[in-house]
């Protein structure tokens, strides 16, 4: 029988023994709240940034945390007014401080609004900006775009056809919107991941309808016009991506979910061609729910995190594969509650995990260092 060891004697548990990756050190992070990490970036000088959600008394605010190599905290902001505030993504800008894209209702238009939020290199607050109306908008991810602007990509509920739409904005350096776009689909849309590419952007977002989700991925020329979309999933199952990335060879891949062979989730990586067509992809069938929630292209293949139910509560999976998603190694890590993993970075030969992590009833902000071999 297979035993899982509690978060506070770390052990990783290997299908195979190819490789044998170990914990470093893990650090948590965050007050008596709850408290989590959503997104990181690799700044400069081996830093890291971390942002999500944190708690004040029973006030959500976002958050965001500077990191050195070692996952000793430099600095720890929020920011947020009384309302539900949350950071979901960021991006380093080259002024040494970063772009923070997310949820606020303290501010704003009603309801939730997109939050953009800018920050210099010591952490302190520029200037924020919020967009949407008097129904719910979300931001879901941003980037810095060539002309020195940003990107956001999300949700709206305020503008568009009636239900959910996704929704583009572009803003200027100061964070003043230039444009904005919605994209017409059936049910509900998202939109979840993106990136700034030669001439455009690519959006991976999630199509919702009658109890089903199916992907969407979308290509933009800079002005937001789309110039072609695809989609994926079989009408009666879930199908989801939660990250996007460029790949060395060409064309971009996406990881998420998958119910195509079971009623649960499995893991799933799609690969795609510069013009949106699949090239492969890959899932992992079983019969716990799990999927993947961040992608980073190695050396020598993918190395991805996200979520198992292998041992009846929410454990981060790390998962090694060649290029082509075949898997080479997998990991559950966590300890007798829910543990989840939603961010990944290189770091010397090794990786930083970040996720949330709760323990004794208290979730914390988690952060791990995973050494290969
Ligand atoms: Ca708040
Ligand atoms: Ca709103
Ligand atoms: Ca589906
Ligand atoms: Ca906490």
């Amino acid at each position: 029988m297979k035993a899982k060891c509690s978060i506070l004697l770390p052990l990783l548990l290997l299908s195979s023994a190819a490789s044998t990756p170990t914990i470093e050190w893990q650090r948590f992070i965050g007050g008596a709240g709850k408290d989590g990490f959503d997104a990181m970036v690799t700044a400069e000088n081996g830093r890291y940034l971390l942002t999500g959600i944190t708690t004040e008394g029973e006030d959500r605010q976002g958050w965001l945390v500077s990191i050195d190599e070692e996952g000793k905290e430099l600095w720890n902001r929020s920011w947020g007014g009384d309302g539900r505030d949350q950071f979901r993504s960021l991006a380093l800008t080259s002024d040494g401080g970063c772009i923070i894209a997310g949820i606020t209702t303290s501010y704003g238009g009603g309801g939730q609004d997109m939050w953009l939020v800018k920050v210099d290199e010591n952490g302190h607050l520029e200037w924020d900006r919020t967009f949407g109306g008097p129904d719910d908008d979300e931001g879901w991810d941003v980037k810095v775009t060539s002309d020195g602007g940003y990107i956001v990509v999300g949700r709206t509920k305020s503008h568009g056809t009636l239900g959910s739409d996704l929704w583009l904005v572009k803003a200027d350096s100061l964070g003043r919107r230039e444009w904005e776009r919605t994209f017409p689909a059936p049910g509900d849309a998202l939109g979840r991941a993106m990136l700034v590419v030669p001439g455009g952007y690519v959006i991976v977002g999630r199509i919702e309808q009658e109890e089903d989700s199916d992907i969407l991925l979308i290509k933009t020329d800079l002005r937001g016009v789309q110039e072609w979309s695809a989609n994926w999933g079989r009408p009666d199952r879930d199908e989801f991506a939660n990250a996007v990335i460029e790949t060395a060879d060409g064309g971009f891949l996406l990881v998420g979910g998958t119910e195509y062979y079971m009623p649960s989730s499995d893991p799933l990586i799609v690969k795609v061609d510069w013009g949106g067509r699949p090239l492969w992809n890959s899932t992992m069938p079983g019969e716990d729910d799990d999927w993947l929630n961040a992608v980073l292209e190695v050396a020598d293949g993918l190395m991805l995190a996200g979520v198992t139910t292998r041992f009846g509560n929410r454990d981060l999976l790390l998962m090694k594969t060649d290029f082509l998603g075949r898997q080479i190694w997998d990991a559950v890590l966590g300890g007798e509650d829910d543990d989840l993993g939603w961010a990944i970075e290189q770091a010397g030969q090794g990786y930083i995990v970040a996720g949330s992590s709760m323990r004794g009833g208290d979730e914390q902000g988690w952060l791990l260092k995973i050494d290969p071999s």
